[in-house]
């Protein structure tokens, strides 16, 4: 998998030097370059920004030095002819980031990240790359950054994380927060007692049938009460008897394969 990262603030790009990710580079799983947009700049004065048509706050970013990066990073792409690299373009006005996504784009070759600030992108630099690239305006979640990095550091980490060999034990990845639409069970380690808590004993008993029926019951009540948009998502029609009762205790009914709250709960 190559990731290819286009920002005025390279630097920014740093951690991806580091831990599973910065491992995967060096054992040749992943390979990631960033590049910086202003050497791609033609004036003294290396201008990536100018002010908006029609008025408003802010700058936008100029196409031009835009198009002079991503056509250099498509000529170098290593797919094959016919095949286009994904361009990322992390916005908060794009389509949410989820592990869903993490998971398709961790099958893609070569992801090409484009990092905005100020306003953002001048729209036709993204209009002129589908020549190109399939692209993918992408954001983290509801609120507002100030550019693109961080997006792309998060985005990295979890896609690369995904890529085979990356993650040392593959069983890891299985039983993690949103791999079954489910928030992650709680975790303990020893002691066994500490500072007047205990673990559930349940965890103790070395009977796997029990802690895996406790572990999901924890799932259940935990997303319904963190993150109930989740238990609306879900596709019931596969759970388990034991698991139905879990979502009727937590005020759910099965209609249709779906969980819908119970008007009386
Ligand atoms: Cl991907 N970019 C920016 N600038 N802000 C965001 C975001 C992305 N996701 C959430 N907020």
């Amino acid at each position: 998998m190559r990731f290819d990262v286009v920002s005025i603030f390279p630097e920014y790009l740093a951690p991806l030097d580091l831990s599973l990710i910065g491992k995967a580079r060096t054992e040749g799983l992943l390979e990631l370059a960033v590049h910086d947009l202003r050497t791609y700049t033609q004036d003294r004065h290396r201008t990536v920004d100018d002010t908006p048509y029609g008025g408003g706050a802010g700058m936008v970013m100029k196409p031009e030095p835009w198009a002079q990066a991503l056509g250099d990073i498509a000529e170098a792409s290593p797919l094959a002819e016919g095949s286009k690299p994904t361009l990322i373009v992390p916005s908060p006005a794009g389509e949410v980031f989820n592990q869903k996504l993490a998971y398709e784009l961790a099958e893609e070759d070569h992801l090409v990240f484009a990092c905005g600030r100020y306003e953002g992108i001048d729209e036709r630099v993204l209009e002129w790359a589908q020549d190109a690239y399939t692209v993918r305006p992408v954001s983290l979640g509801d609120y507002v950054l100030n550019g693109g990095e961080v997006a792309v550091l998060a985005m990295v980490e979890a896609i690369g994380r995904l890529v085979p060999g990356v993650v040392g034990n593959p069983e890891s990845l299985i039983e993690e927060s949103h791999s079954d639409g489910l928030l992650e069970y709680p975790v303990y380690t020893k002691p066994s007692s500490w500072r007047g808590r205990e673990v559930p004993e349940v965890l103790l008993s070395g009977n796997h049938g029990k802690i895996a029926k406790f572990r999901k019951e924890l799932q259940l009540r935990r997303t319904a009460d963190r993150r109930p948009d989740l238990i609306d998502a879900l596709d019931v029609a596969a759970f388990s008897k034991t698991d139905r009762n879990v979502l009727w205790e937590l005020g759910y009914a099965v209609v249709d394969g779906k969980a819908v709250l119970r008007p009386e709960s």
